[in-house]
């Protein structure tokens, strides 16, 4: 069985982690193989939407820790500088939306690799969990990044010390999640949010994400300047042109992603 199920429809590509004995923990193979399918969704220009989500019962229990103990495993000095930290920024340089579809428990980095995508929903049986205190490590796969920015340093400190389960509906409330759905209508509307990605000015997304990106660093002089430059690049795009065309015409704009 591949380790990730992979498949473009209607403009969007439908990547499933698929381990589902092992709660899609990540192995070696898994890790590259994720890999391997975003720069395929970066480079085929019919891809318009990045949709990730987990075989089975869980979104993703993070890293494999039968791997970490195999003496014939990659070793941990791997694991992060090859596996986690390429996917995350891939997930981030990505110049095109990418929506964590959390359908199951999120631990470890399969927490953190949902909360780097553009746009995170999951199910209301879904849960997430900063699980590295409770073996003796530091959250990575950039949760020491996002998290403190998405819900507060208190906050993400104290989940992150006390290893808490998180539901989903309480990831909604406190601003770590976009949204949460029932269980028995989470994929109708997971491919709803993926469709209206899909039908968006491509473009003009990549360069709202290269801003964003840049807002966690930068000053408020700088953020100015990059919205200017990013600004103009989108102004130049043909879907700029079809979105005003369709507002004066009163009709709907059909967006091509160029
Ligand atoms: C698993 C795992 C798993 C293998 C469930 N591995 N089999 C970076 C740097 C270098 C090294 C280390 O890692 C990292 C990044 C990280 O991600 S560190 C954090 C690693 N993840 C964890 O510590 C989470 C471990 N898993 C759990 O705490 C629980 O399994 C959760 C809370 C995810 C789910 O609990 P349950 O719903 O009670 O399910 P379960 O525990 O029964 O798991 C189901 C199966 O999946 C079970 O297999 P089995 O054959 O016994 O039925 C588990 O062994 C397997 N599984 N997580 N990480």
């Amino acid at each position: 069985m591949p380790s990730i199920l992979f498949e473009i429809k209607n403009s969007i590509a439908f990547i499933t982690l698929n381990r589902p004995e092992k709660f899609n923990a990540f192995n070696r193979e898994m890790a590259l193989d994720l890999q391997e399918k975003l720069v395929e969704c970066e480079e085929n220009i019919s891809v318009r939407c990045v949709y990730i989500t987990g075989a089975g019962k869980a979104f993703s229990a993070g890293q494999d820790l039968a791997e970490v103990a195999d003496p014939e495993g990659p070793g941990m000095e791997k694991i992060l500088s090859e596996h986690y930290n390429p996917i995350i920024k891939k997930i981030r340089k990505l110049d095109k939306p990418v929506i964590a579809v959390v359908n199951g428990v999120a631990a470890g980095a399969g927490a953190n690799i949902a909360l780097c995508c553009d746009i995170v929903i999951a199910s209301q049986s879904a849960s997430f969990i900063q699980a590295f205190s409770k073996i003796g490590l530091i959250p990575d796969s950039s949760g020491t990044y996002f998290l403190p920015r998405l819900i507060g340093f208190q906050k993400a400190s104290a989940i992150m010390m006390l290893g808490d389960k998180i539901s989903a509906e309480e990831a909604e409330r406190i601003g770590m999640i976009y949204k949460y759905f029932p269980d028995e209508r989470f994929f109708i509307e997971a491919e709803k949010i993926a469709e209206t990605l899909a039908d968006l000015p491509t473009k003009g997304l990549a360069f709202t994400k290269q801003a964003l990106n840049l807002s966690l660093e930068q000053n408020l002089e700088q953020q100015l300047q990059t919205e200017d430059n990013l600004q103009q690049k989108a102004a130049l795009t043909n879907d700029f042109s079809e979105g005003v065309s369709a507002f004066l015409e009163k009709r709907k704009a059909d967006f091509k992603g160029d």
